[in-house]
């Protein structure tokens, strides 16, 4: 086994107080990767920071993040900076992943939020998350990227952000900026007047830092006051109201940054700002446990890597208690996990730490039962409790996949079992029906990051199959069908003859009739009938399990020696398939329904490609503000690849539902095309 232990010791936190734990959120591109990068270097942790374009940052470690330059899971980058801990938590941007970006939120006390300066625009789904943030008060600040690339207005950039994410007076600049000439040369501390970088000679901020230490005073006139009568600034007290409005929410700081200029402008002014003004484990206010070091431990697995090695790598946000080295933990329903020692994770590098106090993060190796979202409750806690699951995206993507040799075949189900007690958005069904396997996924880059996950950790190959929707058929009009078998030249003869009647039974299910008049066919002959009947259903007769008939046995006759109960189903057999031959075999296929939720502009485009996909509007109705619901009846064989297409037609900002209603018969021109099920 290689040496995965880096020689510099690991940050570690003694105190919940001590702890910082913010999550990386944003756009794909936006920079996220490339900032905790710079951020690691800027803490000493890196001795150089790697790039998204050389593949090789420490959050991206792996091999398909690489390929693919982005992020596709949850990254924990612990940096040290003045006595801090901070918890860097980077999340993918791309809609597939927001699982994982939601693991993250839940292990984090406050989200930054990475905006590329170059886009005029806050992407809707980052509006979107910005506001449901707001809901469950997580404090909030946003960076920006990219301002050594286009020529960015700053003003314009921060009028954008105050427009659409609060007011001039809750999102606000903590420093003066010095951007010019398409670089950012340093930052100004309103407050401090400590510079970071090397500003140039800017006139003195008064403006600005009488209107931030007005909004940072809050109940104390005195504070401003003072200030304006040309005393200096009470430092303690500022800093004190800075970290009271962040926490509350009503002060959303945004700070420049420049995370790839050689001395990663800003980067120190982020850190100083996370660790003076951020909350830490123990200003969480939610339902969760409090962070009491003293407490019983309670934890909960945030993500699940698997490295060659050292096989399951678990990263847990202990909420309270202590994890130390070699704990006995059970999970809520009572199975034992032996906790080894708690790491902290860079990159591909595991290194010991001593311990993790309530608030910290760590990642322990080894754990057998423990899937991503579980509970973990030391051995000493009375109960264990779940803590509940953080949201997940849809898996609205199937994909049907075939080992590709009988070795992968035998591999094939246990890797899969590994694969989603990982990841949780992945879901695995063997569908009974179609007898197929198929990975249900949230989107093409998910689906990409499973196969190659199958291949790479667990030595899988797989092929993608057609995917298949569970057909069936029935009658569409009454039929008569004779069934007669007959074969008595030589030895012990067989004699079956029977008549049915088949009758549509919408929604009925099957019904099979006894109308024998004056005993044609023996009573004790009747249940072989009706086998030979249903076996024939099952089978269908075009390929597809029958359903919604009445079948009546109306006549027949028997041979006193030659008629046998595998005689008369064979003859019940011939009986439908005559039957069939004469009535109209219709094919059923499953339709959902579903339920589309939108913004208002692209309501139209998409009733007109519902409608495209065969699909029944059933009505439109208002969805919150700005948004429609839309609930249509949509064939399941037209939402094979709804996801990706609702995405595109929305902009990425369409999500649906989709449930099983009923079987419906299926257009002919489409039959026609599936004869064999
Ligand atoms: N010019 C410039 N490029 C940047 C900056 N931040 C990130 N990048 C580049 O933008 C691309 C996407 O960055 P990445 O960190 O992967 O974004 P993420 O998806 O948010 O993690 C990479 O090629 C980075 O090198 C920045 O501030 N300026
Ligand atoms: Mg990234």
């Amino acid at each position: 086994m290689p040496d995965r232990t880096a020689r510099t010791p690991a940050p570690s936190a003694d105190r919940p107080d001590l702890l910082r734990n913010v999550a990386l959120v944003g756009a794909g591109g936006t920079g996220k990767t490339t900032l905790a990068e710079a951020l690691a270097h800027t803490a000493g942790v890196l001795t150089r920071a790697g790039t998204v374009p050389d593949g090789t940052t420490t959050a991206d470690w792996e091999e398909i993040e690489h390929r693919q330059q982005r992020s596709v899971q949850l990254a924990l980058l612990p940096l040290p900076w003045r006595g801090h801990k901070v918890n860097l938590l980077d999340a993918p941007g791309y809609a597939d992943f927001a699982g994982e970006l939601q693991a993250a939120l839940r292990a984090a006390e406050a989200a930054l939020f990475v905006h590329s300066a170059a886009d005029p625009e806050l992407p809707r789904p980052v509006l979107e998350l910005w506001r449901r943030c707001e809901r469950t008060r997580l404090p909030r600040a946003v960076v920006l990227t990219h301002l050594n690339t286009a020529r960015v207005r700053l003003d314009d950039v921060l009028r954008m952000l105050q427009d659409t994410l609060g007011t001039p007076d809750t999102v606000r600049p903590l420093h003066h900026v010095d951007l010019r000439d398409g670089r950012l040369h340093g930052l100004t501390d309103l407050l401090t007047g400590r510079t970071y970088g090397a500003p140039g000679d800017t006139p003195d901020p008064a403006a600005e830092r009488a209107r931030l230490v007005e909004a940072l005073a809050g109940e104390d006139d005195t504070l401003l006051a003072r200030y304006l009568d040309g005393e200096p600034l009470d430092l303690p007290a500022l800093t004190a109201g800075l970290r009271r409005e962040v926490l509350a929410g009503t002060l959303h700081p945004v700070l420049a940054t420049a995370p790839t200029a050689p001395d990663r402008t800003g980067c120190d002014a982020l850190l100083d700002l996370l660790a003076d003004a951020f909350p830490s484990p123990a200003d969480r206010t939610d339902d969760l446990p409090p962070a009491d070091p003293d407490a019983p431990l309670t934890a909960q697995v945030v993500h699940t890597g698997e490295d060659p090695y050292l096989g399951r790598l678990s990263l847990l946000k202990v909420f309270a208690g202590t994890l130390r080295p070699d704990t006995a933990a059970r999970l809520p329903d009572g199975t034992e996990e032996h906790l080894t020692a708690p790491h902290s994770p860079l990159g591909h590098q595991l290194r010991p730490v001593p311990h993790a106090v309530a608030g910290d993060l760590a990642t322990v190796t080894k754990l057998t039962s423990a899937r991503t979202g579980d509970t973990l409750t030391g051995a000493d806690a009375p109960d264990a409790a779940a803590l509940p699951p953080w949201p997940l995206p849809e898996a609205l993507l199937p994909t049907a996949v075939r080992a590709r040799s009988e070795a992968d075949d035998d591999k094939l189900s246990q890797a899969l079992g590994r694969l989603s007690a990982q990841d949780p958005a992945l879901r695995v069904e063997q569908n009974p029906d179609t007898g197929q396997l198929v990975l249900w996924c949230t989107g093409e880059a998910h689906l990409a990051v499973t196969l190659d996950r199958l291949t790479a950790r667990h030595g899988v190959r797989v092929d993608t199959v057609d995917y298949q929707v569970a057909l069936r058929e029935t009658f569409a009009a009454p039929a008569e069908g004779h069934g007669r078998h007959v074969k008595q030249s030589g030895g012990h003869g067989q004699y079956a003859i029977c008549d049915l009647t088949v009758e549509p039974l919408p929604g009925g299910g099957f019904e099979f009739v006894d109308r024998v008049v004056g005993g044609t066919v023996p009573r004790h002959f009747v249940p072989s009938v009706e086998k030979g009947v249903r076996a024939q259903l099952a089978r269908g007769l075009r390929g597809h399990p029958m359903t919604d008939v009445r079948v009546t046995l109306t006549d027949g006759r028997a041979h006193a020696v030659d008629s046998s109960d595998a005689a008369f189903q064979t003859a019940a057999a011939l009986a439908l398939k005559e039957a069939a031959e004469h009535g109209s075999v219709e094919v059923l296929e499953p339709v959902d329904e579903v339920r589309v939720l939108l913004p208002d502009e692209y309501q139209g485009a998409v009733l007109g490609d519902l409608s495209a996909r065969r699909g029944h509007v059933l009505g439109t109705e208002v969805g919150g503000e700005g948004l429609s619901l839309v609930r249509a009846e949509v064939p399941e064989l037209e939402l094979a690849r709804y996801p990706l297409d609702l995405r595109s037609l929305s902009h990425g900002t369409g999500r649906f539902t989709r449930r099983y209603l009923r079987h419906a018969p299926m257009p002919a021109h489409l039959a026609a095309r599936h004869p064999d099920g």
